[in-house]
This record gives structure tokens, sequence and C-alpha cells, in this order.
């Protein structure tokens, strides 16, 4: 950092706000960051930067930042003590706790911001490993993976979309506009290029009004894109050429659409028949197609795995793969793994022995246990006890399905610590809670992996000021408490530098190399070569799943209805008869983050549900109203918002708000897509509405 005081400087830079790490060019004045505007030269973001980004400076300087390390008093209060009091008295009790009950007794989390910066998932692996436990938690067990794994399985690997080259964009249950701003700005960009858009969503998001919209039931995707499959074999549209070469199972897949007519779709998924073979002929008829799909929408439900599947098979059969405008490969820059210290055998950890493809396939390990089993072995000590937690980045007590039962869960542990920039609800719990820096108060590596969007990167994340208090990275939190417990050799970095230095070393691309070229030095590049070896056992793009078979699943997709559908639960639905869908995205937050930022507050200032106002008129809520959402066994209290954008009888609330206005009160641990275990009552649970 130079020039912290005096004239004003401008430092070219990334937000991490969130997992877009957009360009951004810092000003920075007397120690101060005091404004930020969008990198016009970064070729991803290309200057965009939202609402949120905007207030970074707010967000740094927010005046509730934690600053020092604090320990739980008798009266329920915290205390502020010093780091290596808190290091002492935590490596203390976790060695007490390991030699009682084993290092299985511990867990680690990390949260949005631990998964998506590998500073903070590498460490927080590399300290397990050294400990010993394999019990460690992240957003993957509900975000994410399942999209994942779905190509994986089907492709061998994980294709990524390429919507700035496409003729035909399929927007499947995803909102840039409000989630990733970069990817609206250049989806509208292609639109303006003549390319067309699709959009199956129950909302009508803001893209719909450019698109062909189609407003489909909750749930329903996997059969939507079965009866698309269906039109585009039956009408010969697909590309046979590319079918015969490359794939496997087409006429086992032809055989199993049959029964998914459009007329029989249209039904289960409350939109036109004509609709469906409308889109069916639009998309296969394309010179280019991709579908970019929601990032954990169609995902957390009882059929998200597969539907993402049946999302991948439509992208195969129309020859959309490796092909400019389709999805196709692009590599990740080369990092050392850091995860877990030479030598060390992993286990299997908790909540993965009942779905056992999440954890191993081929020789893929996903080291992530599944978070909804964690609370009965802290209440239960099912399947082993665990007694203590660290948690960085992760609101996991308000952010995670079934709130009450995680805060119940929590009060239970013998030691629960906390890192993180701000008091969030998980906080409140613990007996640690320690100070994190934000990202512009330390030098980083910024990945963007483009799993969504497409483009892959690495900048300089750079440290524009210091950070308040005694805040530190969290990487340095595990680096000493890992020296006090005995692993200093796992963890030989003094400085930023040194991390940073041994981070980009595979790469051969250094540091100063990143400072001189501040829009990025390494970018994915993105190959449309389809002669490089398909790695799925078969070497072909599996449209059937061997591997699906052999472990009891569905090969091929098909659809499931959810546990609260009209079809599965009519009783319920009689006296709850809404679909209540939780966590759209709100441009003004990022999950529980930014609630106390005034300027972004006054966006969206109440914990907001929104209704269509024939739907609020059957139950007599007015539009502003306080009202209550109630399921079978649990309420919360939220702000009624007209909207004649979302479809009717569904209602959309926004999550992220705590106590007894979190969506994830209504949510559940179980039941679970049957095979990633993802929970499936986040996206369409039986609920009703009345003024409070
Ligand atoms: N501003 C902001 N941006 C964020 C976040 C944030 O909190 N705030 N969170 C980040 C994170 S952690 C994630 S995982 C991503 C989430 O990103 P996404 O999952 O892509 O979420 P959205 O972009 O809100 O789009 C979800 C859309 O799915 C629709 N939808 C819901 N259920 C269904 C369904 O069953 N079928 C179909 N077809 N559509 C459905 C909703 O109406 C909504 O328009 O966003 C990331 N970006
Ligand atoms: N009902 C419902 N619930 C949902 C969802 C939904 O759609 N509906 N979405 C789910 C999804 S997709 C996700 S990813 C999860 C997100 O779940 P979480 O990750 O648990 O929630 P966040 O609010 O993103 O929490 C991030 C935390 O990290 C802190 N933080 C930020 N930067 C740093 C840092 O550098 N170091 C440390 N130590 N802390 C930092 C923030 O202050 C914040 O408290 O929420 C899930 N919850
Ligand atoms: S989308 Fe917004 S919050 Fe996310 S990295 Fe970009 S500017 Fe920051
Ligand atoms: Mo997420």
């Amino acid at each position: 950092m130079e020039n912290p005081t005096g004239a004003m400087k401008m430092y070219k830079t990334v937000c991490m706000l969130c997992f877009q790490v957009c360009g951004i060019n810092a000003y920075v004045k007397n120690g101060k960051l005091i404004k930020v505007e969008g990198m016009k030269e970064h070729p991803f973001s290309r200057g965009v930067v939202c609402d949120r980004g905007y207030r970074l400076p707010d967000y740094v300087d927010a005046p509730d930042r934690l600053k020092y390390p604090l320990r739980r008093n008798q009266r329920g209060g915290f205390d502020r003590i010093t780091w290596d009091a808190a290091l002492d008295e935590i490596a203390e009790k976790l060695q007490a706790i390991k030699d009682e009950f084993g290092a299985h007794a511990v867990a680690l989390t990390v949260g949005s911001k631990g998964a998506e910066d590998f500073q903070i998932s590498a460490f927080a692996q590399r300290w397990r490993g050294a400990f010993g436990t394999p019990n460690y938690f992240s957003i993957e067990a509900h975000c994410f993976r399942s999209r994942i794994m779905a190509r994986q399985f089907t492709f061998g690997g994980y294709p990524l979309s390429d919507p700035d080259n496409s003729g035909c964009i399929i927007l499947w249950g995803h909102n840039p506009d409000a989630s990733e701003p970069p990817l609206a700005a250049r989806i509208n960009r292609r639109l303006d290029e003549g390319a067309k858009l699709i959009v199956i969503d129950p909302k009508r998001i803001p893209l719909a009004k450019k698109s062909i919209y189609l407003q489909i039931r909750p749930g329903t995707d996997a059969a939507f894109a079965l009866a698309m499959i269906n039109v585009i074999i039956n009408q010969g549209l697909i590309d046979k050429e590319f079918i015969d070469k490359y794939t496997i199972g087409f006429e086992k897949l032809a055989a199993h659409v049959k029964e998914y007519t459009p007329e029989k779709a249209a039904e289960v998924c409350d939109v036109m028949p004509s609709d469906i073979y409308n889109v069916s002929r639009i998309f296969a008829a394309a010179e280019s197609a991709c579908i970019e799909q929601g990032i954990c929408s169609l995902d957390q439900q009882i059929n998200g795995f597969q539907t993402n599947r049946a999302i991948a098979i439509l992208q195969a059969i129309t020859g959309n793969i490796n092909k400019p405008g389709g999805w196709c490969s692009n590599p990740f820059m080369r990092m050392p793994d850091l995860r877990l210290p030479d030598g060390y055998k992993d286990e299997m950890p908790i909540g993965c022995e009942r779905f056992p493809l999440f954890h191993t396939f081929w020789d893929t390990v996903s080291p992530y246990g599944r978070q909804m089993e964690l609370p009965d072995a802290i209440l239960n000590e099912k399947p082993c006890p665990v007694k203590a937690m660290l948690v960085n980045g992760s609101n996991m007590a308000a952010a995670w399905p079934d709130s009450d039962t995680f805060g119940k869960a929590f009060k239970k542990l013998d030691l629960l610590v906390v890192m993180d920039l701000f008091m969030t609800q998980t906080a409140k719990l613990a007996h640690f809670v320690l100070p994190a820096s934000a990202n512009p108060e330390r030098l980083g590596i910024a990945m963007n992996y483009g799993l969504t969007g497409g483009i892959s990167y690495c900048l300089l994340n750079r440290k524009v000021v210091e950070a308040p208090g005694d805040c530190w990275p969290d990487w340095k939190f595990f680096a000493e408490l890992g020296r006090r417990m005995g692993y200093g050799e796992y963890f030989p970095w003094e400085s930023d530098e040194e991390l940073v230095d041994c981070l980009l070393e595979p790469s051969g691309i250094s540091r100063q190399q990143l400072e001189e070229n501040p829009s990025g030095m390494w970018y994915g590049k993105r190959s449309y070569d389809m002669n490089k070896r398909i790695r799925t056992p078969s070497g072909k793009i599996e449209l059937y799943s061997q591997t699906l078979a052999d472990a009891g699943y569905d090969p091929i997709p098909r659809h499931i209805e959810g546990p609260h559908s009209r079809i599965m639960a009519p009783e319920l639905v009689e006296e709850f008869p809404l679909i209540a869908m939780t966590g759209h995205r709100v441009p003004a937050y990022c999950g529980w983050q930014l609630r106390s930022i005034p300027q972004l507050r006054r966006l969206e200032p109440d914990p907001i549900v929104e209704i269509h106002p024939s739907t609020a008129g059957r139950y007599g809520v007015g539009n502003g109203a306080d009202v209550i959402v109630e399921t079978k066994d649990k309420h919360i209290r939220m702000k009624a918002r007209y909207t004649d954008d979302l479809k009717q009888g569904v209602i959309a609330i926004v999550h992220g708000w705590e106590d007894n206005r979190n969506a994830n009160v209504l949510t559940k641990l179980e039941p679970n897509d049957p095979v990633t275990g993802y929970p499936a009552l986040m996206r369409n649970i039986a609920c009703r509405i009345r003024t409070a």
C-alpha cells in the first residue's frame, strides 16, 4: 500500500463482495477508501459496478464492523480480548475436545464468502487436515455443486457457457440483473446484436421483457426440459452427427422421453403446449445456443440434480458443446493444492453416507459434509458427536435451512468460534467472535472461475487501506491457530505477499506482473476442441449414465414432483394452497450482508414477500400490509409487495432477514434430492398468507 495520506490515489483492484470479482478503480484519500467506480478496461465487468460494489467504501467503514476479538462472558455479553488470549484458549479447548471425543468432534464451516474466496476455503481445509477432522461444511452442499456434478456426470467435466457468441440464450431460473449484473450487461449487448432470449421463470424478470417468456410452475423444470428433448428428437432437430460421434445412450433417451409429450408437460408446468414446441424449435434451430441456469434456484429442489442433467442433455443433443455460443471447455488457472497437508488420508464427512455420490464418483472426491445432518450430530451425537465448530464467512445459523434447529444445536456446542466482519446471528451464539479484514484491507488473489457467465480469470486483490482495529485475514487465523497446536510446518507463510507468491507459483505469473496488469493477467482461453478425451467412464458424453444406474439412481432424468406439490400432497395443499419460493436475489443485498449500510437499506428497507395482486385479493392482503406467512408448523412476519410479474398462486420471499423474518424458519433440512442430498424445501413450500 502506498501513499495512505495526502492526495487522492486511485488503485486498480477488484470488488469481492460477491463471486463476480468485478474490476474496480478504488479511490483512497487520507488512508480511507472514498469512492469506487467500474474498471472500464476489464473484459468481464467492463466498467459495471453494481449498487453493492458502489457502496464498498461504506461497507469497509461501517460503524458496526467487528474490530477486536471478543469472548463471551458469564452474563451472556462479550468482552474484548487479545488475539493471543483468544487463540490460546481456543487451541486449548480444541485439543481437550479432540482428546476426549476424537478429532471428528470438531467441525469447520465456510459460507458463501469462504467458499468463493480460495484463500479462506484452502486454509480452512488445510487446518482441518492438520487437525485430522473430515467434518468440513460449506455452502457447496446446498448452493452450486449439484449443477457442477450433473455436468461432470454428463460431460466428464464442467463446460462453461459462452453467451457472448450465442444465437439463442435461455435464462432458466436465473435473474442476472439481481444476482450477476455483469452477465446481465453482456446478455443485453448480445440481444442488441440480434440474439434471441428465452426466459423460463415463475417471475417475469427484467430481461423477460426482451424475451419469449414462460411462466413455469416452480419445481417442474425437469418435465419442461424432457418435453423439449421430446420435441427436438421427434421433429428431427437433433445434431445427429454430433450425437453419433460423441454421445452414448441416445436410443434409450429417445425411448424414455416419449412419455414427456408437450401436452402432458404443459399440464405439469402450467404452460401452453405450443410454448414448449415453440421454444424447443427456436433453441434447436439456432446457429448456437446456450442455457444460463440459476446458480442455485433449480438445485435446491427434490429433483435438482436430474433437472441439471436434463439441461445438460439439451445442450448435448443439439450439438451445442465446444462450439462458439454453446457450452465449451475453459481451463482453470493452475493453483497449488494447499487444501490438505501431504499424506493426510481423508475420511467421509457427516451426511455423505446416505448420498455417497455426493462425496465420491470416479476419481472425483468432494470433501464437503452435508450440513442437513449436522444438527443431529450436535444434538444427538448421530452419527458422531460434534462438540466444537469454527465458522468462517458464514451466517449459517440464519442462512441455512431450518434456522430454528441450527440455532438450537449451536446453543449446545461446547465451543463455537465465528470469524466475520459483523456480529451476525451466528456470531451472537459464539463463545469467541473474531474480526476479519475486508478484501480492500489485504492483499490476495481474486479468482473468477467462470462457473456462470463463462469467463475465468485471475486478478490481484490489492490492499488499498489498513484494516481497522485488530482485523485479520482468515488465512492468518488458521495459520496462527495451527502453529499454536503444533502444525507450524504446514503454515510457513508469514505475510500476504508470501502467500500470494506461493499461490501464483504454478501458473508462472508473478505478483509484479499482476500489479502491472490490473485488468487481469490470466484468462481461461475458451476451447472449442472436441478432440480432447471426454473424461466420463465411457469416454463419451453420457446421455445415459451407467454410474447412476449402478448406484440405483435414474440413469436418464425424469420428473419428480416436490414433496409439497399439489400432486404429492393434495391434502396439505388444500390447507396451504400457495407455493412459497424463497431466495430470489435482490440488488441491494448479498445473502445476509449489507443491511446495515443505510444507502442500501433505503433501496430495500423491509422484509418483503412478493405476491400477485389477484392472489393477494383472494386472501384479503393489501399492498404494503404486514402479513404472516405460515406453513404447517412455522410462521414468519413479512411485508407484502404486489407485483403483476409473479405467477399467481406463488409467493416469493426475500431471504436474508433474521429472527422471525427469516425465510429459513420455514425451510427444512429434509427431504433431500436423492443424488446430492440437497434440501428440497427451500424453493417450493406449501404455505398460506394472512394479514398480521
Ligand atoms: N444481489 C445478490 N446477488 C447474489 C446473491 C445475493 O444474495 N444478492 N447471492 C449469490 C449467491 S450465493 C447465489 S447462489 C446466486 C443465486 O443466483 P440464482 O439462483 O441464479 O438466483 P436469481 O438470479 O435470483 O434467480 C433465481 C430465479 O429463479 C427463479 N426460480 C425460483 N424457483 C424456480 C423454479 O423452480 N424454476 C424456475 N425455472 N425458476 C425458479 C426465481 O423467480 C428467480 O427469478 O446469486 C449470487 N448473487
Ligand atoms: N431461504 C433461503 N436460504 C438461503 C438461500 C436461498 O436461496 N433461500 N441461498 C443459500 C445460498 S445459495 C447460499 S450460498 C447461502 C449463503 O450462506 P452464508 O454464506 O452463510 O451467508 P452469507 O450471508 O453469504 O454470509 C457470508 C458471511 O461472511 C461474512 N464475510 C464477508 N467477507 C468475509 C471475510 O473475508 N472473512 C470472513 N471471515 N467473513 C466474511 C459476511 O459478513 C457474512 O456474515 O445462503 C443460503 N440460504
Ligand atoms: S457484482 Fe457487484 S458486489 Fe459482486 S463483485 Fe461485482 S460490483 Fe461487487
Ligand atoms: Mo449461493
